[in-house]
């Protein structure tokens, strides 16, 4: 199983089962040809086990009980620890001469793609293995309030975008902070030293540096590679906080939103202010920022519901000439929340058995952001049957930012005319030129608004698992990062006592972070290559590729390589170029900018 929403390469090298160590000769240097063996027999033995296991963690995903919850973190122990032996295998056959380029780059993910290691000492796994569910219950079946009743993690995300009333964001904000991240903090603590043993036995400084040697080149480049990612967008971030907490302050007063200083973390539409295109009506432009439609709006009055939502994101990447999606699919997914049993209700993508048994699982609500998250979810699938003819372990993006990117990407062309295509907008209620700022500054509001976020999520992590960040000091990193990088400030005093990292799900989860933030940029310069190709002459943000096959078959061919090649090559095989950059963000982003830095005028900046 390959589980992308929650991991790819990781999560398929931890679907592992006990195999009996083959090693050469004890003390030989091992031969190439054994090394080829060692490959073949370590990918065979993950396939066999992966089945059973990826049924274990659906069940579970679908359906917290103690019971699934004991299986699923038995077997997730022992796909570790054969993940782990493998690892340290691979590192003896890395040694053979004359080993070929394509077994090299297999031991190579064989060593490092583990995100969850764990010691091999007698326990360890499986202690590793219960901290980690565990934390995965308390955050998949928590709750927060609202106006003093409980309300669940999906119901209370949506509320987060649509209330304006500062009271009630307050108190949705901290009860769910309080409630499910400050549970976390010993258990995520005692993990931290776990996951650090394991990697170090794996011969990684820490886990943090594991994870970041799964990008073609050394851990300490990549790292300085995100920093130089982040100042090239960071300008447009900053045009776009000035303007942001302007408009707050306007719209709540000083009271609530002063006119300096960071921006009320609540205020922002979204649980984490991750992304704030939920408060586009507080920031539109004056006269022109009136879209004339709201996604949202337009699903509900054509009485959309999350099947036809499904339907019209596989219509999309049906009309670039994909297959689509298997029966099974229909079947088997988990579209909406059940009334009757807790389940995860953050948004995933499966591929049960490395082949074609693909599924979604999301309790999808009729709004823009689920439409935009489904698009998301089914770029995971599609990715996933496309590599899936590859050697298992190469049925991976090309690195995890690429398997992120692909259905934002396709989502970037979610244009209004592309809405008129399916049906879903009147030709009439087209915005006029004239609505071109309104329209990027609604989509800046989800794009470039993520990215400090999406950066610092992992600064937190890599600071935790080096212990720059000690122990004791949790929260007041986080909430200092948070301060630094996006500019926001929680609505009420946090302490030592709280841990507000566990109350977004890829903490308990273990989900490394950075492949976000990566994704963000990738996108822009997928889409910007897919316009180019499909000769878009207009201007960037108004371009859809819908229908068109030939970029179909470029994407496709981008797509099948999984993880065959390092990650440039794949780069280059769908934009021409090898390079991870902003620039392409920035582009797209250009007459808004303009726009922001006109209205920012004499305004404070900064924070
Ligand atoms: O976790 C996700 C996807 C599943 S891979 C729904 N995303 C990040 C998040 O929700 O925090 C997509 C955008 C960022
Ligand atoms: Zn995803």
């Amino acid at each position: 199983m390959i589980r992308t929403g929650i991991s790819t390469i990781a999560l398929a090298l931890m679907m592992a089962g006990p195999a009996a160590a083959q090693t050469g000769k004890q003390g030989a240097t091992p031969t190439a040809a054994e090394a080829d063996a060692f490959v073949a027999r370590a990918s065979k033995e993950f396939a066999e086990f992966s089945v059973d296991d990826a049924r274990i963690q659906w069940i579970y995903a679908t359906y917290i009980t103690p019971d699934s919850a004991a299986l699923v973190a038995k077997s997730g122990a022992e796909g570790t620890e054969m993940a782990v032996r493998f690892a340290l295998e691979a590192a003896k056959y890395d040694k053979a001469k004359g080993l070929s380029p394509d077994t090299k780059r297999q031991l190579d993910i064989l060593r490092s793609a583990i995100t969850s290691p764990a010691p091999t000492r007698d326990g360890a796994a499986t202690a590793l293995a219960e901290l980690q569910t565990d934390m995965q219950t308390v955050y998949g079946t928590g709750k927060g309030t609202l106006n003093g009743k409980p309300i669940s993690g999906s119901d209370i995300e949506a509320a987060m975008g649509t209330s304006r009333n500062p009271a009630e964001l307050k108190e949705m904000w901290t009860n769910w902070h309080d409630n499910v991240g400050a549970p976390q903090r010993q258990d995520y603590q005692r993990s931290v030293g776990l996951l650090n043993e394991g990697a170090r036995e794996l011969g990684f400084k820490d886990v943090g540096a594991m994870w970041r040697s799964n990008y073609d080149m050394p851990p300490e480049e990549f790292a300085k590679l995100t920093d130089k990612l982040w100042n090239e967008v960071k300008p447009l971030y900053e045009s776009l906080h000035t303007y942001v907490r302007w408009k707050l302050n306007e719209k709540y007063g000083d009271a609530v939103q002063s006119k300096t200083g960071p921006i009320r973390a609540d205020l922002l539409g979204n649980m984490w202010a991750q992304e704030w295109g939920n408060i586009y009506d507080i920031v539109a432009p004056e006269g022109a920022g009136d879209l004339g439609y709201d996604i949202g709006e337009l699903l509900q009055a054509k009485d959309y519901d999350a099947i036809k939502m499904v339907k019209a994101g596989e219509g999309f990447y049906s009309s670039l000439g994909m297959a689509p999606m298997p029966e099974t699919f229909w079947q088997r997914s988990l579209f909406t929340k059940p009334a009757d049993r807790e389940v995860q209700c953050h948004a995933s993508a499966w591929n049960l058995d490395n082949v074609d048994d693909l599924r979604i699982k999301m309790c999808i609500k009729v709004n823009s952001d689920d439409f935009v998250t489904i698009h998301h979810e089914l770029g995971h699938n599609y990715y996933q049957r496309a590599y899936n003819q590859k050697p298992l372990l190469y049925r991976t993006g090309a690195n995890d930012g690429f398997h992120e990117a692909i259905g934002d990407f396709v989502a970037l062309s979610i244009t209004p005319d592309y809405l008129v295509s399916i049906g879903l907008l009147d030709e009439s209620k087209v915005p006029s030129a004239d609505k071109d700022t309104g329209l990027l500054l609604r989509q800046a509001m989800d794009k470039v608004a993520f990215l400090p976020f999406g950066l610092l999520i992992d600064k937190w992590r890599w600071g935790v698992f080096s212990g720059g960040i000690p122990a004791g000091g949790y929260q007041g990193a986080w909430d200092a990062l948070r301060l630094q990088y996006q500019g926001i400030t929680p609505p009420v005093k946090r302490d030592e006592t709280k841990f507000d990292p566990g109350a977004k799900y890829h903490i308990p989860a273990n989900v490394p972070y950075t492949r976000y933030f990566l994704a963000r940029l990738l996108q822009f310069q997928f889409y910007k290559a897919a316009c180019d190709q499909a000769g878009w002459t207009g201007p960037l943000h108004r371009c859809s590729f819908y229908d068109n096959k030939e970029v179909g078959a470029k994407l496709n061919a981008m797509l099948e390589m999984g993880a065959s090649k390092p990650w440039p090559d794949a780069l280059e095989a769908f934009t021409g170029s090898r390079e991870m950059s902003g620039a392409a963000m920035v582009e797209y982003f250009a007459p808004l900018k303009a726009w922001l830095d006109e209205q920012n005028k004499g305004k404070p900046t900064g924070w």
